[in-house]
């Protein structure tokens, strides 16, 4: 789509989505942007940039089907979307859709899989990955729900394809997970994959290789049952730790730490969209935990335009519209 600027002055009672939810899908290269979906797969998710979950799903997709490689639907688009030349050592960047900015408190990492017949256009991300860049606690005297985290606020990840890659052609893949509902199995999964080819004579070997799905499941705690509001900032590093989350990048050395986590949590249970269900993604927004003072902060964060008990705006900014999630969570939302 077309690059539209948002409104800087926010007219009253008009709701906020920018900073709601997100997805990468431009390619930055030599600080050189790209279109959207050029180099990167575009999901036919209906709205591009809602989250993965466990539990309370859109689209059904949950971290335990193939599609958590890139994204729903998006290998129909492998064909179509364009592989960006890269030397091994480049620093590039991955960055939100519509001048996103990571609005959800949690880890932020990069991973790479190369296309075993060379051509990552017809690759659907069934072999081996491996990390290169990881982001979780910068701040731990920061809000465990907020700025704690490195990854929060930002628009893009910037990250270096380790010198040592070998030449060939990768799939690229950029994930954020948002943590903030996570004491109800709610965490929050945001990615997608570029498509790119490395040049150069790398000779390197990652050690600690993952499969996807079955890098995560949710009897991980840090996906499911951590608490950013109650948890201390201790518990939420050993949480990290006993995922791949809290794994070493492979830096090129062909050095790794720690085991990869290989089991896979089955089928997720798809939940009815009962009341229940809708207080606990209105928990999981925040709009229980957190306590907001204004109705104004609420709208900038979290996009909310209506439901039950919601005093707000219910108005959202072009071209946006507002949506009914749950009974209690109405999102000023946009086609992708
Ligand atoms: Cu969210």
């Amino acid at each position: 789509m077309k690059y539209i600027p948002l409104v800087v002055a926010v007219a009253a009672g008009l709701a906020r989505p920018a900073t709601a939810h997100y997805i990468f899908s431009k390619l930055v290269l030599k600080g050189e942007e790209s279109a959207d979906w050029q180099y990167i797969r575009e999901t036919t998710r209906r709205q591009c940039y809602m989250p993965t979950k466990y539990t309370s799903t859109f689209d059904n997709l949950t971290p335990s089907d193939s599609d958590f490689r890139c994204n729903l639907g998006s290998f129909s688009n492998a064909a179509k979307t364009e592989v960006a030349e890269v030397a091994a050592g480049d620093t590039i960047a991955m960055k939100l859709f519509y001048d996103g900015t990571i609005a959800h408190p949690g880890p932020g990492q990069v991973y790479m899989s190369k296309a075993p017949t060379g051509n990552v256009q017809e690759y659907k991300g069934d072999g081996d990955w491996f990390k290169i860049w990881e982001k979780t606690l910068c701040n731990i005297n920061g809000d465990l729900t907020k700025d704690a985290w490195c990854a929060y606020g930002m628009s893009q990840f910037e990250f270096q394809i380790p010198a040592a890659t070998p030449a060939g052609e990768y799939l690229v893949r950029a994930e954020h997970v948002g943590l903030h509902g996570a004491q109800a199995n709610e965490a929050e999964f945001f990615y997608s994959c570029a498509q790119i080819k490395v040049t150069g004579s790398g000779t390197g070997s990652p050690s600690l290789t993952y499969q996807i799905p079955g890098l995560y499941n949710d009897s991980m705690t840090l996906f499911n049952g951590l608490n950013l509001w109650t948890d201390s900032v201790e518990k939420v590093q050993l949480d990290i730790l006993e995922t791949p989350v809290g794994d070493d990048v492979w830096n090129g050395a062909g050095s790794a730490s720690s085991s990869a986590a290989s089991s896979s949590s089955g089928a997720a249970t798809v939940a009815a969209q009962d009341t229940t269900q809708g207080a606990t993604i209105a928990a999981a927004h925040g709009q229980v935990q957190t306590p907001i003072s204004t109705t104004t902060n609420l709208v900038s964060q979290y996009g909310q335009c209506g439901g039950l008990d919601w005093s707000g705006p219910t108005e959202c900014e072009t071209p946006y519209t507002c949506v009914q999630q749950n009974p209690y969570y109405h999102q000023c939302v946009n086609s992708c």
